[in-house]
């Protein structure tokens, strides 16, 4: 409760921030976007990562105010970069049971001055766990104005094949726990192969998360994984060090 109460009033003064990972294409090696991640340093415990708060924040329905803090501030921040490199921000299931969260993905863009299409929405399939027909209208209706969509971590928990046939996603991002192990583990492999083989006969980019060596770098070129993200790349960091390389500066 205390922790909520310090939450609450970080999300009022403004004391979140956000650090960039650089999403990766494959091919050219080029960056071709950013995911932007929450971090909170909180004035006694230091810097909290989002699985130590995210949780509370759904818990308490403060998740609603942190993911439209976090909305606006990266695309305001995105609406900055030259080249106009493509944003993607997490969304939890709960901002989708309890608000309209096109009305706020459309503010958000709108009062930034972002184009719609430079925008990607990383979703989990908890989004369709409790009602998937809600679930799936309201991303529609976030596609249709333009937004791209992500399945997040996939692989892990449900990971149900149906999703592709109900909803159009743009991309599916490969969960890292299956990155990690593919390189000594036949199973992991072997499932980073289908969901790669789903993601081009579905003809949506593949991303690879949790990318840490160049063994797994050219697995995954061999195998046909479109972007990549990970250490091997960069870690999350503040928009700012990218300047004068990925980003020209201001
Ligand atoms: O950075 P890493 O520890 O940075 O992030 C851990 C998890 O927290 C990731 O699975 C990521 O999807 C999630 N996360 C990071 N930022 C946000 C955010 O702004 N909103 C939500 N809902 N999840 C986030
Ligand atoms: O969206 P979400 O699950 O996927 O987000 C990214 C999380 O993974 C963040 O916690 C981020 O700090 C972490 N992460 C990003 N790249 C790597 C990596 O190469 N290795 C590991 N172990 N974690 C990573
Ligand atoms: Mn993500
Ligand atoms: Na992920």
């Amino acid at each position: 409760a205390a922790l909520e109460a310090d939450l609450r009033r970080a999300i009022a003064e403004d004391s979140l921030h956000i650090d960039y990972q650089p999403l990766v294409g494959i091919e050219a090696g080029r960056v071709e976007g950013f995911e932007a991640l929450v971090r909170w340093n909180h004035p006694e415990r230091g810097l909290m990562m989002p699985d130590d708060f995210i949780p509370i924040a759904e818990d308490s329905g403060l998740i609603i105010e942190l993911g439209e803090w976090v909305l606006r501030k990266a695309c305001t921040d995105a609406a900055r970069w030259d080249p106009p490199l493509k944003l993607s921000v997490n969304l939890s299931p709960a901002q989708f049971a309890y608000a309209d969260i096109c009305e706020t993905v459309a503010r958000a863009l709108a009062d930034a001055g972002l184009p719609p299409k430079r925008l990607e929405l990383e979703i989990t399939e908890g989004v369709f766990v409790q009602d998937a027909e809600r679930g799936i209208a309201i991303l529609s209706r976030l596609r249709e104005t333009g937004v791209q969509i992500a399945m997040d971590d996939f692989g892990t928990g449900y990971s149900s094949l149906s999703y592709f046939r109900q909803f159009p996603f743009d991309k599916v991002k490969i969960d890292r726990s299956f990155i990690a192990d593919m390189l000594h583990n036949g199973q992991a492999r072997s499932i980073v192969e289908a969901i790669i083989s789903l993601g081009r006969g579905l003809n949506l980019e593949v991303v690879a998360e949790g990318v840490e060596t160049e063994e797994q770098l050219d697995q995954l070129r061999q195998q046909g994984c479109t972007q990549v993200q990970g250490y091997l790349i960069s870690e999350p960091r503040p928009i700012g060090q990218f300047a004068g390389s990925v980003l020209s500066d201001p």
